[in-house]
């Protein structure tokens, strides 16, 4: 998959004239110990797809060159071929490179380097644009800056509006001078290691230093005025291989205190400061909802109720917007098409277009996909049934007027009205009657080509596509629409039987087609799909969790019977990689636990989810930073902390089924990890913590790209490290990321969008987990309660 992740260029002040020198005859570029220029462009010569390169629109490898199609009537710098690079002053470098356009083009491209926030222009090279045609054209330049820059861009890129559309390509590309580029080294913070949002009274709190020493290492906790507050010796852990590096752990759990501004101090190293608080977490539980109410489609986000993120309505219908209240299917002849033929399916389409408005916009795309949206709104509906059933919840949190959102104060809570909003959508997504595929839904609806940054919803060109309906999708549909009859039954009982009906047609329409997969991506045939696949060629894990579902809502022996014959029911569902969209019987299989019902195995399956939590116990064990993550191979996914998220969620779960404060201990010392005991000392928590993650991928949170734009808001988790950047096509975790020890594959840049996006199906359990905790705050801890 080839995603697009850089800005559109809006800005065009030409301010710096730094270069002193362009096109000096016989100047000399810089060598490297070898002798020979140091060679600053990655992957100059395309051989490796598009790592190390950012483009956009739609930007593909063609005859091994990097190419972009610009439509026509593109505005200025709307399509460039990029790349960052470092400059350094006084040394002088050379660019050369091969550059063509189909067809010809009057003098449309130009060649430039940027930089800086604004990203001023630093140098044209050459002087003149480019009037290019299909056979390719040598461009050469030389020049010396004046001023280091870290990391300069190197842009080809369209100048002014075109009349006609183009294809934009460049090969052998190099630019040499300069030092040897540095070896890429992680700001890992101090080295010793705490949650920086900080640690609850009667919790346990567990800190990790990262040294060379042999012998264990004396330690001091200080109050924020330097006075001391307590002391001891921290325990040796060995090399952790997922940091890379020696750890000892360093057990405060004794010291009875509550304040803030403390800090650790050992082996010369000062941690981030922290608080000691009963209240840590009641924050997080509201702040981790905002992310959904501003990534709401369909409707104007008010700037008086999510402060600061007030926009307009995106995908209403109104230009530049080509969606979503009238949506075609994927026309024939799509690139995207062809994945169903190779995948030994048929093309596919429908006459008419279909109102898809609404829902959430999936992440820091445009995109609305029915399988994430299911499982995102599955969790935040599970954080709301916890509220019902877990005995230590507090009934309250999560209440009608508890959330900034329009719907607030009307007689429902708050986070069913969250849910709704979602909810509503995927009722949009499933297929009409006497249409093909009646009953089940639609995969996604999404843009045609991908989108560069930043580009607020409302301002997305592209032509929407509604793709061919699967049977994951169909299933995500049955399962979230039964759980949402059974929480909407009292507040609103025409909605929950729409809902339910939806439900059981779903279902139907799954088992009457079993087997209608999502295609997986083929850069090959559709290297611009404008959107993320979500493909899935299992779908049996979701069949078992609508059955479950259906089943607590109805009761009802069929689909009481099809849970108990699913080879899920039994299996294990809590796998060390965790949970995920693709993998989903863990959803039901803890419903089935927690939701009251007649099953007659549920001992059983109560103490499936105990067992499983007691997996993830055994793994946190073996981790210094305390992740309950110990994939094979310490392969970190993609999303690697929904998979930390996920995986806590059972730990709680099996806290709510047993009492036994050893499993809320360990979501305590999970929830650490993520809020900076990890090995960049890095929070994933927008706004929380000294060093939190704030330049998330997304198209309008996108303040590092455009200051007029805000950071996520407060409470929004990052996607974090995922082992596989490097050879994701990722363009800045590319060249920096190869062999990087598994807690480190992470970069806090909005290009970053392998380890730094933000979903509405990670944060969901975010969410979750902070009502969890922030109820643990209250010190509800009683066991009497856990008794059924
Ligand atoms: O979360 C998804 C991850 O599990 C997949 O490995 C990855 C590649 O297919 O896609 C992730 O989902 C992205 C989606 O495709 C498009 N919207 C943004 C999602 C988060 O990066």
């Amino acid at each position: 998959m080839t995603r697009t992740s850089q800005p559109t260029r809006t800005a065009a002040a030409l301010v710096v004239a730094v270069m002193a020198a362009t096109g000096l005859a016989g100047a000399v570029p810089a060598t490297a110990a070898d002798g020979d220029p140091v060679e600053q462009i990655t992957n100059g010569s395309f051989d490796d797809g598009l790592t190390g390169w950012n483009a956009y629109p739609a930007a593909s490898v063609v005859d091994g060159r990097g190419c972009v199609d610009v439509p026509a009537g593109s505005g200025p710098y709307s399509a460039a071929i990029t790349q960052q690079v470092p400059l350094e002053a006084g040394e002088t470098y050379r660019l050369t490179m091969e550059a063509l356009t189909q067809p010809a083009t009057a003098a449309n491209v130009r060649v430039v380097l940027q930089a800086g926030a604004d990203l001023n222009y630093l140098q044209f090279l050459p002087a003149q644009k480019l009037a290019l045609t299909p056979e390719p054209t040598d461009v050469a330049a030389t020049f010396t800056p004046e001023q280091d820059y870290a990391t300069a861009e190197l842009a080809v890129q369209q100048d002014i509006t075109n009349a006609a559309a183009y294809r934009l390509c460049v090969d052998d590309v190099s630019l040499t001078g300069g030092a040897e580029p540095e070896a890429y080294v992680p700001d890992t913070g101090s080295r010793l290691k705490v949650n920086q949002l900080g640690y609850l009274p009667r919790g346990p709190k567990v800190a990790t230093l990262v040294t060379d020493a042999t012998e264990p290492v004396r330690w001091q906790l200080l109050r924020a005025d330097g006075r001391r507050l307590s002391r001891g010796t921290s325990a040796p852990r060995g090399v952790d291989p997922t940091a890379g590096t020696n750890v000892y752990t360093i057990d405060l759990s004794g010291v009875p205190v509550s304040g803030e501004g403390f800090t650790l101090v050992a082996d010369g190293a000062t941690s981030e400061p922290f608080d000691i608080a009963a209240d840590l977490y009641e924050s997080l539980r509201t702040d981790a909802k905002t992310f959904f109410f501003t990534n709401r489609s369909g409707i104007a986000v008010s700037d008086e109720l999510a402060p600061g993120y007030g926009r307009q309505a995106g995908h209403v219908g109104v230009a530049p917007n080509q969606g979503d209240v009238a949506v075609p299917c994927l026309p024939l002849g799509d690139d995207a098409q062809q994945l169903y033929v190779d995948q030994g399916g048929q093309p596919w389409t429908c006459e008419r277009t279909h109102d898809v408005s609404g829902g959430w916009y999936d992440a820091g795309d445009h995109g609305k996909y029915v399988v994430n949206g299911g499982i995102a709104v599955a969790q935040l509906m599970q954080e709301y049934e916890r509220s019902l059933t877990a005995p230590t919840a507090d009934r309250g949190a999560l209440a009608d007027g508890t959330l900034s959102i329009p719907e607030a104060g009307n007689g429902v809570p708050d986070l069913l009205d969250e849910a709704r909003w979602e909810l509503e959508w995927m009722l949009r997504m499933q297929v009409p009657a006497g249409e093909q595929y009646a009953g089940m839904a639609y995969h996604k609806v999404a843009d045609a080509d991908w989108t560069g940054l930043p580009m607020l919803p409302a301002d997305d060109p592209q032509p929407r596509r509604l793709y061919r309906p699967s049977t994951a999708a169909t299933l995500n549909l049955a399962a979230a629409a039964a759980q949402g009859a059974r929480l909407w039954r009292p507040y609103d009982a025409a909605f929950a039987d729409e809902l339910l009906a939806a439900a059981r047609t779903a279902y139907a329409a799954a088992q009457a087609t079993p087997d209608l997969y999502a295609p997986a991506p083929d850069a090959a045939v559709d290297p611009n799909p404008g959107s993320g696949p979500y493909d899935d060629d299992d779908v049996t894990d979701e069949l078992y969790w609508a059955a479950a579902e259906l089943y607590l809502t109805t009761g009802e022996d069929a689909v009481e019977a099809d849970v108990l014959a699913s080879p899920w029911h039994t299996a294990d569902a809590f796998p060390a990689e965790g949970f995920s969209w693709g993998d989903v019987a863990a959803l039901g299989r803890l419903d089935l636990a927690t939701v009251r019902s007649d099953l007659p195995d549920r001992d059983r399956v109560r103490a499936s989810v105990v067992a499983g939590a007691d997996g993830y116990l055994a793994d946190q064990a073996g981790e210094p930073f305390g992740q309950p993550y110990a994939p094979e191979g310490d392969v970190y996914a993609w999303g690697s902390n929904n998979a930390v998220s996920n995986n806590l969620q059972v730990v709680a779960t099996a806290y709510d089924l047993t009492g036994d404060a050893r499993y809320g201990d360990a979501v305590l010392r999970g929830m650490d990890y993520l809020l900076g005991r990890n090995a960049l000392a890095q929070s994933y928590v927008t706004g929380y913590g000294e060093r939190d993650s704030h330049q998330q991928h997304s198209r309008w949170y996108a303040h590092s790209l455009d200051p007029s734009l805000p950071p996520p808001p407060d409470g929004t988790l990052a996607g974090g490290p995922n082992s596989t950047a490097a050879t994701s096509g990722d363009p800045v975790a590319g060249p920096l990321l190869g062999g990087c020890a598994a807690q480190l594959c992470y970069l806090d840049d909005i290009g970053s969008w392998s380890t730094n996006e933000i979903t509405v199906n990670w944060n969901a359990p975010l969410s979750w987990l902070a009502s969890f905790a922030a109820d643990l705050d209250r010190g509800v801890q009683d066991p009497a309660a856990h008794r059924r």
